[in-house]
């Protein structure tokens, strides 16, 4: 009895030390641990007043940037401030590129404003500007759907929650209340997402709302994080992170998505700019994430831009465009394209302005 109970022990020990095994070797591989860094600089400089991180950042045609910042206690990532989240914009136009904060105005609460995913549409109508914002208060995920009034407030019209909506990292509009948003998780218990990443289940989704209906769009995603849209509407991408991996698919009758086909990036690329000119796509990306999670400003997380041109052919073109180790910034979430002009956002550090002509 005893010498089985013995033998009992020693298997189940012996199951445990591979489970880890196999776990920490996973995550090494999922988070690219110790991957020499990609070296690339552009001519840049840090934007003016953005200190805390700009998560995302979308250019609306007319050269107006949008500035998510300040995201906090979200996912056990790093940040410099607790203080609530701000909304920026900036003139790429003016000759003096200084963000300014945007008023906001309405029924929101602002001491728990946690701004993180953002996208623009523009009425065609009216050119009215809607801003939708994914908001984190104490940890939960909501939709703000603000209107841009002159250039510096917005007014807050709606707070969008649903249960499907509950860990959601980016939306893209397509609509006054109409919008695609990406789930990064499937739990809500934060040991049972790691073993869903240990496990590699592809349990995260793309969830599409309007206030008519609201349901599952895509699935088969281990982390859904960045998404967005073809100049011409056709096409939705979205960044499935831990894949490193780009999902692209095409958007039928009835808000339907069809998967398409995926592009490896090789890196773990956060939130996804498309180029209104080109159609390029551009990637704000993690080089190495077990440097983010771990955070040590002596060893800091770098940052890495792709951009992908001719996505939807039998040939894109993927190529490096900035590479940092994060000496120069750490943590870059976002590259947002404009004429020449290219701004980058990171989680929790600055926010660069650079030149890629
Ligand atoms: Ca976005
Ligand atoms: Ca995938
Ligand atoms: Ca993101």
């Amino acid at each position: 009895m005893a010498a089985l109970q013995k033998s009992l022990i020693a298997a189940a020990v012996a199951a445990l030390a591979a489970f880890f095994g196999f776990a920490f070797l996973k995550i090494n591989r999922l988070s690219l641990a110790s991957r020499e860094m990609p070296v690339k600089h552009l001519k840049c400089h840090y934007l003016p007043n953005i200190e805390y991180g700009a998560e995302d950042i979308t250019i609306l045609k007319d050269g107006l940037a949008f500035l998510s910042t300040g995201l906090h206690d979200y996912l056990d990532l790093p940040s410099f401030s607790n203080e609530p989240g701000k909304m920026y914009v900036l003139d790429l136009l003016q000759p003096k590129l200084i963000p300014v904060e945007l008023q906001i105005k309405g029924d929101l609460d602002l001491s728990s404003f946690n701004p993180h995913g953002i996208s623009v549409y523009t009425d065609e109508g009216d050119d009215t500007v809607y801003l939708f914002v994914v908001n984190h208060p104490q940890r939960k995920s909501q939709v703000e759907i603000f209107r841009l009034v002159g250039e510096d407030t917005l007014v807050h019209l709606k707070t969008v929650r649903h249960p499907m909506l509950h860990s959601v990292n980016d939306i893209v509009a397509v609509g006054k209340e109409h919008f695609y948003a990406t789930n990064d998780h499937y739990f809500h218990n934060e040991a049972l997402n790691l073993l869903a990443v240990i496990l590699g289940l592809p349990w995260c989704n793309v969830v599409y709302y309007s206030p008519e209906e609201v349901r599952e769009a895509a699935g088969g995603i281990q982390s859904g994080n960045g998404i967005n849209i073809s100049p011409d509407k056709r096409y939705i991408y979205v960044s499935d992170i831990l894949d490193h991996e780009i999902d692209v698919f095409e958007r039928l009758d009835g808000e339907r998505l069809a998967y398409v086909k995926s592009v490896p990036v090789g890196t773990l690329c956060d939130n996804i700019e498309v180029d209104h000119m080109t159609g390029d796509v551009w990637l704000g990306c993690h080089p190495d994430a077990t440097k983010l999670s771990n955070f040590d400003p002596k060893d800091p997380p770098g940052s890495e831009i792709i951009k992908i041109k001719n996505i939807v052919s039998d040939q894109p073109v993927v190529t490096l465009e900035y590479g940092d180790d994060g000496h120069e910034l750490m943590g870059s979430t976002v590259a947002a394209p404009y004429e020449g002009k290219l701004l980058i956002g990171t989680i929790f550090q600055k926010a660069l302005y650079c030149s890629t002509k």
